[in-house]
């Protein structure tokens, strides 16, 4: 029998990081990021007015006035702490349920509509550093790597972010990403939101790994999981890993421990046939708006009314942003043509002319 010394169990060495617990406290002095009270509130703005994006999104997905949509609730500190500790510069790789950070980091809310319901114009990410959404799960992983590969070649101060999902973490595509730019010391983080949940097949089925954090010794970078309903834990650990890109340090994959309050996506599942009450309960005590919420009270931060102007104003800009969305003309068949390729081939002009006359005569 080989040394029992040698071979070597690492899932111990991956403890969660936390700066503030469910109850709104902070058990983690040492560890406070560098915010501003009016840092700390925008903070609280943003998840909030999120909140209400996502119950909008899935009334109006509901009346049949959006397209594919997938819930966000619950996800709010992995999804908007992560996103607040970036620049302008930085580029945002994301998956299907990655809206809100595209909003954040620039995207209007009626392209945001435009991408739920397969318009061509939700994926034209002008002026804002973004790749379209991903639905190929994993795919943005490798995307990511290039991505920043591309911006250490141009010498750029900036760097790529990926999300992706427990799930994405099982694919091919995960272990080529963290290990390429292992290698290659790219300037890219790998922020794995780990909600426990792949559609319907739980953590438990998709690997026997204790952390999804741990996979990246094996890229040879560093690896963290995070607290993803603290959302000062989740913005301390993915500024640092900007700081250590932008230093030329390479990689870091982050997990964040969260979980999606709603179905997977607005098609159809049922999460009550594969979650227990128990458990929705169990993660809903752990809640990042209401810790949140509870710490900046205490710092007299935060209050009721001020919580009511960004409901309100989260309304006027989504009732604003689907009228925009409604008044876009219809997607054509030429409009598909034109955006395929920077320069189209012989044969697709032709194509696109042919449409052309038919478009015409409508
Ligand atoms: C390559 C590929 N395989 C399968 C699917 C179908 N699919 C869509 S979402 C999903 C689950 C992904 O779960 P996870 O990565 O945990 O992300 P979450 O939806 O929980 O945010 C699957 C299997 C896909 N889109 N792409
Ligand atoms: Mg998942």
């Amino acid at each position: 029998m080989i040394d029992q010394t040698v071979v070597k169990k690492i899932e111990d060495m991956f403890p969660t990081y936390q700066i503030l617990n469910e109850n709104g406290e902070i058990v983690n002095e040492r560890e406070m990021p560098d915010l501003t009270d009016d840092q700390l509130k925008e903070l609280m703005k943003r998840m909030v007015y999120t909140r209400i994006l996502d119950q909008r999104s899935i009334s109006l997905n509901r009346q049949g006035r959006l397209g594919f949509y997938a819930p966000t609730a619950g996800q709010e500190a992995s999804q908007l702490g992560s996103q607040f500790a970036l620049q302008k510069e930085d580029w945002i790789l994301p998956g299907y349920r990655d809206v809100p950070q595209l909003i954040w980091h620039g995207l209007p809310l009626y392209k945001a509509f435009l991408f739920s319901r397969g318009h061509f114009v939700g994926n034209q990410m002008e002026g804002i550093n973004a790749l379209p959404p991903q639905i190929i799960i994993g795919a943005q992983i490798t995307q990511a790597t290039g991505v920043a590969l591309g911006l250490k070649k141009r010498g750029k101060k900036a760097v790529a972010v990926t999300y992706t999902g427990d799930g994405g973490s099982s694919q091919g595509d995960f272990y080529e990403g963290i290990n390429f730019a292992g290698t290659f010391k790219a300037p890219v983080i790998f922020i794995v939101q780990n909600n426990r949940f792949a559609i319907s097949t739980p953590i438990e089925k998709q690997t026997s790994s204790k952390t999804i954090a741990q996979k990246a010794i094996a890229a040879g970078i560093p690896g963290i999981q995070v607290d993803g309903m603290d959302v000062l834990a989740v913005y301390k650990a993915v500024k640092e890993a900007r700081e250590r890109a932008i230093n030329g340090e390479g990689p870091t994959l982050i997990e964040t421990l969260t979980y999606r309050y709603g179905p997977h996506t607005m098609a159809g599942d049922d999460p009550t046939r594969y979650r227990t009450e128990d458990l929705d309960k169990e993660w809903e005590k752990r809640d990042p708006l209401v810790r949140f919420r509870k710490y900046l009270e205490t710092k007299n931060l935060w209050s009721k009314e001020e919580e009511e102007k960004v409901i309100e104003e989260a309304k006027e800009d989504i009732k604003a942003a689907i009228k925009k969305a409604d008044e876009t003309s219809k997607q054509k068949v030429t409009d598909l043509i034109n955006i395929m390729f920077e320069k189209l081939p012989f044969n697709l002009i032709e194509q696109r002319d042919e449409y052309a006359k038919k478009e015409e005569s409508e």
